[in-house]
């Protein structure tokens, strides 16, 4: 089962126009000073960090249809995609620092370029599901997976910026986990698409490991596929995650968390894995930014093989008496 590939990339991606608050284009900056590359290194990878990607500026972006900064946000994405699509197909395992979470259109699609029968299993407080129609905000992180889904095809109207992306994923080879605060329009489209999720509340009745065991068995017992990990830190609950644009009381608690990344590990087939919506402007302390972003690390780190238990590749004897 620890089919270990070798090789970990990390990419940053510093954005933060898929919503309207500044200082998420510096979570991958506060992730890395975390300690994140060494914690890696440690569980005999190699690290291959390639650094920050460079978005441009756009002059002149009109919202579409009450959505903003549609053409930067598309161009963000197009780029990331690339980037991640090379990545996956030179054989990395990579790991995306956001930047907000409209980034995972490009994140997502850019795994699917190269692995087309990919699953996505999406850990966060919010659905992220809304379309133009439905969206109360207007904010980009609020639809990405509306972008990626076969079923919304005709929901979706042709939105300036993104001509360069079509639908690739079916719905029910989509998971959520985490969900507390779903929009009236979201809310339909889960139904309507029969769409798995596991709100707060079904993590309280069935307990994480239970769900983690359906989660797993939705998106594999078809089929082993390769696995992405789009995970939201507002996924966690506030006390734990306070540097984040849209925290929600009542999130995972570490150990819930943890558990998700280490049962993901154990699988074997994760491929891709966003770690997004770490906010350090909205920290209220340095203390609670290191915390969010420590934390952040953390679950990185666990989907990546650190276990609980030790299990340290370099010291397989208990050291003799010199
Ligand atoms: N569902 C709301 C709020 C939201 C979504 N994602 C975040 N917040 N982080 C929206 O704006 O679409
Ligand atoms: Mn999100
Ligand atoms: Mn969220």
């Amino acid at each position: 089962q620890q089919s270990r590939a070798q090789s970990v990339a990390v990419l940053g991606a510093p954005f933060s126009k898929g919503q309207k608050r500044r200082g998420v284009e510096h979570g991958p900056k506060v992730i890395r000073d975390a300690g994140l590359i060494e914690r890696l290194s440690n569980l005999d990878y190699s690290v291959h960090d390639f650094g920050d990607l460079n978005f441009h500026h756009l002059e002149r972006d009109e919202p579409y249809m009450d959505v903003n900064f549609p053409r930067t946000v598309g161009a963000a994405n197009k780029r990331l995609s690339g980037a991640v699509s090379s990545a996956v197909s030179a054989g990395h395992t990579l790991i995306m620092l956001g930047g907000d979470h409209s980034l995972a259109i490009g994140s997502v699609s850019g795994h699917a370029q190269q692995c087309p029968d990919l699953c996505l299993i999406w850990v966060d407080a919010h659905a992220d599901i809304n379309t133009p129609t439905t969206s109360p905000s207007g904010n980009l992180h609020g639809l990405p997976v509306a972008f990626m889904l076969k079923e919304l095809q005709d929901k979706m109207p042709d939105i300036p910026g993104f001509s360069w992306t079509k639908p690739f994923l079916n719905s029910r080879d989509l998971v959520y986990i985490g969900l507390r605060d779903v929009d009236p329009g979201e809310y339909q489209i889960l139904k309507s698409l029969g769409i798995q999720y596991f709100t707060m509340r079904d993590i309280d009745r069935l307990g994480i490991q239970r769900v983690m065991e359906v989660t797993l068995d939705h998106v594999l017992a078809r089929k082993q596929r390769p696995i992405h990990l789009s995970f939201d830190i507002d996924a966690f609950d506030p006390s734990l995650a306070p540097a984040t644009g849209t925290p929600v009381n009542g999130g995972l608690t570490y150990r819930e968390g943890i558990y998700i990344a280490e049962e993901i590990h154990n699988t074997g087939l994760l491929s891709v894995m966003d770690l997004v919506e770490v906010n350090p402007v909205l920290g209220a302390s340095p203390e609670a930014v290191e915390a969010t972003a420590s934390l952040a690390v953390d679950v990185i780190a666990s989907s990546l093989g650190q276990t609980r238990e030790g299990a340290h590749a370099s010291m397989d004897e208990i050291p003799a008496v010199k």
